[in-house]
């Protein structure tokens, strides 16, 4: 076994008053990152040149690869969903002054961020995330990605925040309401003191 299962850094009821349920959780941790897991775990022990390889090696080895997309696509999982769970706290959604000068510096406002992640996560059609970036040049942005797409393969900055837009990370609390989601994600769930945190380290 090359990868495991992080554990959630919250128990699995600590979100259901803050708009994300214990049963969302269980089967979004323990089912879905699990199978991404378990699925590429018996993907690397089948390739020789992929054993040994760190999870960041392992996703730009595979990208753009069609014979490896498989391995990609858990891998990307993998990686989503280990940073995704950080992004998430029982005392989410204040952002710490650090954070909002800087998202004031380069989005206006953090309305403006808000504004703009949210229409991200509403324009990703179909599964996948929406990214709170800090790019190369030092500038946050933010970006989409699809199904497994991570910035890790694309180089293209660090990963501050992430929302994951697949169905099953909303569809027990918000049936087919993502807006809510979203709206709730960046209300009261996202952990904006991991994500200055991440940006301090940066
Ligand atoms: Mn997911």
């Amino acid at each position: 076994m090359t990868f495991s299962l992080p554990s959630l850094p919250f128990a699995p009821g600590a979100l259901a008053a803050r708009g994300m349920c214990q049963e969302t959780l269980e089967l979004h941790h323990g089912k879905h990152h699990q199978g991404y897991v378990n699925a590429l775990n018996g993907l690397v022990d089948k390739n020789d040149v992929l054993k040994g390889k760190s999870l960041e090696d392992v996703i730009r080895f595979a990208h753009g690869r069609d014979d490896l997309a498989p391995v990609f696509n858990n891998a990307g999982q993998h990686w989503n969903h280990s940073l995704f769970w950080n992004c998430l706290s029982p005392q989410g959604g204040g952002i710490p002054a650090s954070l909002e000068k800087k998202l004031t510096a380069d989005f206006g406002s953090v309305d403006k961020f808000k504004e703009q992640f949210k229409a991200a996560a509403l324009g990703q059609f179909g599964s996948g995330w929406a990214w709170l970036i800090l790019g190369t040049e030092g500038r946050l942005k933010i970006t989409k990605t699809g199904n497994a797409g991570t910035p890790v393969a694309t180089r293209e900055g660090k990963a501050l925040l992430v929302i994951d837009v697949w169905e099953h990370a909303y569809y027990m609390d918000y049936r087919n309401r993502r807006p809510d989601f979203v709206d709730n994600f960046l209300a009261k769930l996202a952990n904006f003191e991991f994500a200055a945190a991440q940006l301090a380290a940066a």
